[in-house]
């Protein structure tokens, strides 16, 4: 339900209520899997995810065709610009505020306003319409194959996976997030350095190609910019993050950045009920003082699922 979706905003770039966000992002996500149409709060009441609250909010929407808190809160003079604002890449639910406080409301008013913005937040706003949009899978898909081509002429042993909402099968995305690693790179046999040779030896090859086009940031492990394939021109730039991953690392990470993030949250607190961290990077049993012990052997995501005596999921059904 799209008004749910619009609370869960609030709730995230205005009160900054975490809780209260996932609990609306879950409804709007249950409700928007149902074939069919729930005929009232009471009945929603049976479905996951949907409480008395959340119920009571069913009821009036479905009596009055209106929320009484959407109302309020679209004429208050400040959620909206909020909101707007945490819509420019890089501008998060502070930042917006900080803006909208100092009487910044509209895109007309950052662009007058750029001395206030970062790098990032420039780029954000430089290529906010492009952002916007959403990617189909189709433009992801030839992407892939341009980004394993330019790679592969580096080093054949590269292995490159886009993860997010296009390993999940979905069929458009917001962004670009690809993981990239190399047999010969582990966490023992390379130091900082060495990973950040390689990410920006990758970045400098894109660019010639002429598939990145900007860089918001590059550390040594994480890279963040924009891309668009130049055989592609006339279609909007979009959003790209590259990450370099040691191979001993790649299926922990490759199993968070394919998300979603609710599944990683309901993932991650399975795995602490069965006395286990798990992160990007790896899965280690809690010793009894509950600290981490050593990683865990992971060599694909199923070892992961298996260890914590989970049924293997694929991707596509990683999306609640
Ligand atoms: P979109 O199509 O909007 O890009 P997405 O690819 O699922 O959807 P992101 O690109 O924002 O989402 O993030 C990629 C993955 O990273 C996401 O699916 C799961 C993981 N992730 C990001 N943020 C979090 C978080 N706060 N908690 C857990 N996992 C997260």
């Amino acid at each position: 339900m799209k008004k749910f979706a619009e609370l869960a905003n609030y709730e995230r770039n205005v009160s900054k209520n975490i809780y209260k966000y996932n609990a609306y992002r879950k409804a709007a996500g249950t409700l928007a899997a149902l074939s069919y149409r729930v005929k009232n709060g009471e009945e929603a009441k049976k479905l996951p995810g949907v409480g008395e609250k959340i119920a009571k909010k069913i009821d009036e929407f479905l009596q009055t065709g209106k929320l009484q808190k959407l109302e309020k809160i679209n004429a208050d003079g400040i959620s909206a610009p909020i909101n707007l604002m945490t819509r420019v890449s890089g501008i998060g639910p502070s930042k917006a505020k900080e803006l909208v406080d100092a009487g910044i409301k509209t895109l007309e008013d950052l662009r007058k306003n750029q001395d206030k913005l970062t790098h990032h937040q420039k780029i954000g706003l430089k290529y906010f319409q492009d952002f916007e949009q959403k990617i189909p899978r189709e433009e992801v898909r030839r992407l892939e194959t341009s980004l394993k081509s330019v790679i592969a002429n580096l080093d054949k042993e590269y292995i490159l996976t886009i993860c997010g909402s296009y390993r999940r099968g979905k069929d458009e995305s917001g962004d670009i997030d690809v993981l990239i690693t190399h047999p010969k790179f582990t966490s023992e046999s390379m130091d900082a350095k060495n990973k950040g040779g390689m990410l920006k030896n990758i970045v400098k090859h894109l660019e010639k190609e002429g598939i990145i086009t900007e860089t918001i940031s590059i550390g040594n492990t994480k890279f963040m910019g924009v891309c668009r394939d130049p055989a592609e021109s006339s279609k909007p730039f979009r959003r790209l993050d590259i990450r370099v991953t040691p191979s001993d690392h790649y299926y922990c990470a490759v199993l968070y950045f394919t998300g979603s993030d609710l599944f990683n949250k309901n993932m991650r607190a399975h795995a602490l009920k069965k006395k286990f961290t798990l992160n990007e990077y790896t899965l280690k049993h809690l010793t009894l003082e509950g600290l981490p012990g050593n990683a865990e052997l992971i060599t694909s995501e199923e070892d992961i699922f298996s260890k914590l005596g989970l049924p293997y999921k694929k991707p596509e059904e990683r999306n609640s």
